[in-house]
């Protein structure tokens, strides 16, 4: 009912609405609107109330929920169903949950704080309140369930386009899920999938930006690979106007991917983009580590590495780490 409520003021565009006004159209009394006025104030809407003549809002939080993300899309699907969490454990976790009941493609969840953020592996992912963009897309792709990490480069690809159309920040995608600025970590995808057989349920595209994050919310062991929009710009820039963008440039790369079933077109963009193509790197796995020059990606997504000795291999994205030889990229 506090939407309810907000929409009515947001609809008046900064007109004065009386509290009886709201109370009939709504449906409730006037002590509600007032509960209920006073329950936005709380979420960081700036509303005067003017005796005998009503609610005016003045100003609006940064924060991520429907009612503030929806004015800014241009989407078709992609966000068209947030499921906004004030905290939550790891929205991936409650998008694999939510995907397990029938669900609408594109439905979003996000929140403002994660308390057990997940990275891959079983990595934590530092997701401090307030500071980042902290969201998980819940999809339906009618492609192979082994096509699914082509998604990663379409979701990092599309970040990097965001940043720079909404932010002016320059960044690049070091294969196969970081997005990075001057040589740090500035947002972290992890995909994962439900599938049987040859059909997928579901994909959890999770994505996690550092908007506003500084780097005292990053706590000791990520600090010096960390970084954020503001730290790189020196500017605070609108969360939700960041994550509609990010949300626009992905529907526009996976409506392609799907339609035609190939990362084909946008991958020479993505390998302009690419933050280790002609470096030096060293590629860890559970298995072995090799170290050569990344010297392509391939039509599949993989990480054409040239090694030492002459010998090419292709590196599936899977459960690899990718580091520069010198330093973390
Ligand atoms: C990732 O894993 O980079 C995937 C991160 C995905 C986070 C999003 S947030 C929304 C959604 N819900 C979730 O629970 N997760 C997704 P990986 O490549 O394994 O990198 C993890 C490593 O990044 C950690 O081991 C740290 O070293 C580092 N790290 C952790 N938090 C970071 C942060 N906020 N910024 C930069 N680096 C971080």
């Amino acid at each position: 009912m506090k939407y309810r409520i907000l929409e009515e003021l947001k609809a008046s565009n900064g007109q004065v609405v009386s509290g009886e006004e709201i109370s009939r159209k709504l449906g409730i009394s006037r002590t509600a609107v007032w509960k209920h006025i006073s329950k936005l104030r709380s979420e960081g809407y700036t509303i005067e109330s003017q005796t005998n003549s009503g609610y005016k809002l003045v100003g609006s939080p940064d924060i991520l929920s429907a009612s503030e993300l929806e004015p800014l899309l241009h989407t078709v699907f992609m966000g068209r169903n947030v499921i906004y969490l004030d905290s939550t454990d790891s929205t991936n976790t409650y998008a694999k949950k939510a995907a397990e009941e029938p669900f609408k493609e594109g439905t979003v969840i996000i929140a403002d704080e994660q308390t057990a953020g997940r990275g891959r592996l079983g990595r934590h992912w530092v997701a401090t309140k307030g500071k980042g963009i902290w969201m998980s897309i819940i999809l339906k792709p009618d492609i192979l369930p082994s096509d699914a990490p082509k998604l990663t480069i379409a979701a990092a690809l599309a970040v990097v386009k965001a940043l720079s159309s909404c932010c002016q920040l320059d960044t690049r995608v070091k294969w196969p899920n970081d997005i990075v600025s001057g040589g740090k970590k500035l947002c972290g995808i992890l995909t994962e999938m439900s599938a049987e057989a040859d059909e997928i349920k579901y994909v959890i595209v999770g994505i996690g930006i550092n908007a506003n994050m500084e780097v005292c919310d990053f706590g000791p062991e990520v600090s010096n690979t960390a970084t954020s929009i503001s730290i790189e710009s020196g500017k605070t820039f609108s969360r939700k106007a960041v994550a509609a963008s990010v949300l626009y440039e992905f529907e526009e790369l996976y409506k392609a991917f799907v339609e035609e079933g190939s990362i084909r077109h946008f991958l020479d963009e993505y390998k302009r983009k690419s933050a280790v193509l002609g470096k030096e790197i060293r590629v860890i796995s559970k298995k072995e580590e090799i170290i050569g020059r990344a010297v392509d990606i391939s039509r599949e997504g993989q990480l054409v590495v040239k090694l030492a000795d002459g010998s090419v291999r292709e590196i599936m994205s899977g459960e690899v780490s990718v580091r520069g030889l010198y330093g973390y990229i």
